[in-house]
């Protein structure tokens, strides 16, 4: 009887030791936790005020809402999985990135379908998406270590990220936003194509610091810090495009 209220006590007292002494000894586990939180949080307002916006605002809501719902499950294995083996969780974070990465893409779609943004463009940003991903975790799972393997397939996601900087910035999407004749669009389109421009850049800083990375073998920072710019760069970039997003539907009910 004795031993086994023990072993409760025991219990409960490790799992809040696990909570309260995480955030101060461990920043990246921190941010994974904080980062899942945030996202879960995120979901749940695009989720609510999708029923508030204009009807045709809703999917992107939606969209704004399974970016970071998506996000949030992974997160949560990932937390795990740091906390059990100390390790980045390359093969989650790159399943998670394939399937968020692309929605993102679908924002930009969506933001100009009225303008007259085709599949076609859709395709091409999607494509791109998955040249950067594919290529950065060839880079990232299959590292013997050396710089030459870091920096050969880091060069070709990078590609694929210049090409969407690129149609934000200067191509179709950019084009599309400017002559749609809303306001709301063409700020918004904007400032996530600025998102893209600062906000994705945080991700190839983190690359560079696992073995053989730029940032590992110059300034020796530690290849622990690939999750810890990974982290604070997701919650920066997926809550920061829903809120965009979310801002564009807004604005724009209002001038109508
Ligand atoms: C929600 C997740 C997002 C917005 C992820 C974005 C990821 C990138 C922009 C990654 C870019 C990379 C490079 C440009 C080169 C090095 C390898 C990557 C994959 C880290």
């Amino acid at each position: 009887m004795l031993s086994s209220y023990r072993l409760t006590i025991n219990y409960i007292k490790i799992m809040f030791l696990d909570l309260l002494t995480i955030p101060k000894d461990d920043p990246i586990a921190f941010t994974f936790f904080t980062g899942y939180m945030a996202m879960f949080a995120a979901s749940i307002f695009f989720f609510f005020e999708r029923g508030s916006v204009d009807g045709k605002w809703k999917l992107s809501l939606l969209v704004s809402g399974l970016i970071t719902g998506i996000a949030a499950v992974h997160y949560y294995y990932m937390r795990d999985y740091y906390m059990a083996t100390g390790k980045n969780p390359t093969a989650l974070r790159y399943i998670d990135w394939t399937l968020t990465v692309p929605l993102m893409c679908v924002e930009f779609y969506l933001l100009t379908k009225a303008a007259g943004a085709t599949t076609n463009l859709l395709w091409k940003l999607i494509f791109a998406s998955v040249l950067m991903l594919v290529a950065g975790y060839i880079g990232e799972a299959f590292t013997d270590g050396s710089t030459a393997h870091s920096v050969q397939w880091g060069v070709i996601s990078t590609l694929g990220y210049v090409y969407i900087l690129y149609t934000a910035w200067f191509g179709e999407v950019a084009s599309l936003a400017s002559n749609s004749g809303n306001d709301a669009v063409k700020k918004g389109v904007r400032t996530l194509a600025w998102f893209v421009l600062v906000g994705w850049a945080i991700y190839p800083i983190g690359y560079m610091c696992m073995p053989g990375g730029w940032l590992n073998t110059s300034l020796g920072w530690e290849s622990s810090n690939v999750d810890l710019f990974y982290n604070i760069a997701d919650a920066i970039n997926k809550i920061g495009f829903g809120l965009v997003v979310y801002t564009i539907a807004v604005t724009s009910k209002k001038e109508a």
